[in-house]
């Protein structure tokens, strides 16, 4: 094992296991949770935006790392790659994973979880099953729901085991929340989460979700008359509220078969657009999104029916006309 610093500066009061999760949504959170009560580690939350970032912040006074429910490419790699010269390093996740990315981690002997018919908080429960507590099974269950994938392979068991309509309950009071969470809720909440605590007992949670869900009710009065359509697809910028939300919303208000919200920073001069499939829709976004991005040169990808790209903006309009089925 290979040591940059001087065991001296370590402090020894800290866990030397972290996990980096997703700060993003249930799956992201409850993973996280779900490690600390596990393995008692600390926790970063990450966003596509600072992952690199705070993986830098991960040195040797860490031994064991755990990364968690974020889809990662080459430059991701390459902070793997420094990770392993002095701890253990493990990946869990269900995002689509290149075939040449695997290989590499693989090779530098990272440990891989990956699997995308279930979601990370599920796969995570499963990895660390033997230290957990029937009740953890609870958390993997809210992240199941509020991933859409209750019916994986794991998950379907984990379910099974609990009342549906607590679990239901407790995932969306949690879901809605964390749309409207700063990320000091979230640092608070995932500790809390570990403990075991019911979502509707956690402080603030209510208040927070039930501001979330007006929010959606205003939504869906202001959402047709600011959305834009070309043939099956309706877009709209998102203006501060979560893109997923606004994508999943368009498919519902605007009986759109793709939705899409969308972010754009003027100074880069790029688009992040967040790309939803209605639940009768036969594409394939992740596919097609992945494909297009490439040609109108940005980057994209993602699952079947959720998808994310980011565009420069002068590509915009002719990569979302691409993408309905009236392209030019
Ligand atoms: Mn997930």
């Amino acid at each position: 094992m290979i040591r940059y610093m001087s065991d001296l500066t370590k402090n020894e009061s800290n866990s030397k296991i972290i996990c980096v999760s997703h700060h993003k949504d249930v799956d992201g959170c409850i993973s996280a949770a779900l490690i600390k009560h596990a393995t008692k580690s600390q926790f970063l939350l990450a966003n596509y935006g600072n992952i690199n970032e705070c993986l830098r912040r991960i040195y040797d006074t860490f031994d064991i790392v755990y990364i968690c429910d974020l889809g990662i490419n080459e430059t991701t790699v390459k902070e793997f790659k420094r990770i392993r010269q002095f701890a253990e390093l493990t990946y869990i996740d269900h995002h689509p994973l290149d075939a040449s990315v695997l290989k590499s981690i693989q090779k530098m002997g990272v440990k891989v979880v990956h699997s995308q018919l279930d979601c990370t908080g599920v796969l995570t429960h499963n990895l660390f099953k033997a230290d957990l507590p029937r009740e953890a099974g609870l958390l993997a269950s809210y992240a199941a729901v509020s991933d859409r994938l209750e019916n994986g392979s794991l998950a379907k068991k984990v379910l099974s085991r609990y009342d549906r309509d607590f679990i239901l309950f407790e995932t969306m009071l949690l879901s809605y929340a964390l749309e409207k969470a700063d990320t000091d809720y979230k640092k608070k909440l995932v500790p809390k989460l570990s403990k075991l605590e019911y979502p509707h007992q956690i402080p603030g949670i209510i208040k927070l979700a039930l501001e979330q869900v007006e929010r959606i009710a205003t939504l869906r009065r202001e959402l047709p008359l600011r959305s834009q359509r070309i043939g099956n697809l309706c877009y709209a910028d998102a203006k501060g509220d979560s893109s997923g939300t606004i994508a999943n919303l368009l498919i519902d208000v605007c009986d759109a078969e793709i939705g899409i919200g969308y972010d754009t920073n003027e100074q880069k001069q790029i688009t992040d657009l967040s790309i939803r499939g209605a639940a009768t829709s036969r594409i394939n976004l992740g596919k097609k999104v992945s494909k297009l991005a490439k040609r109108f040169g940005g980057t994209g990808g993602g699952h079947k029916k959720a998808s994310g790209a980011r565009i420069p903006t002068s590509k915009l309009m002719e990569f979302m006309h691409a993408l309905s089925n009236k392209s030019r």
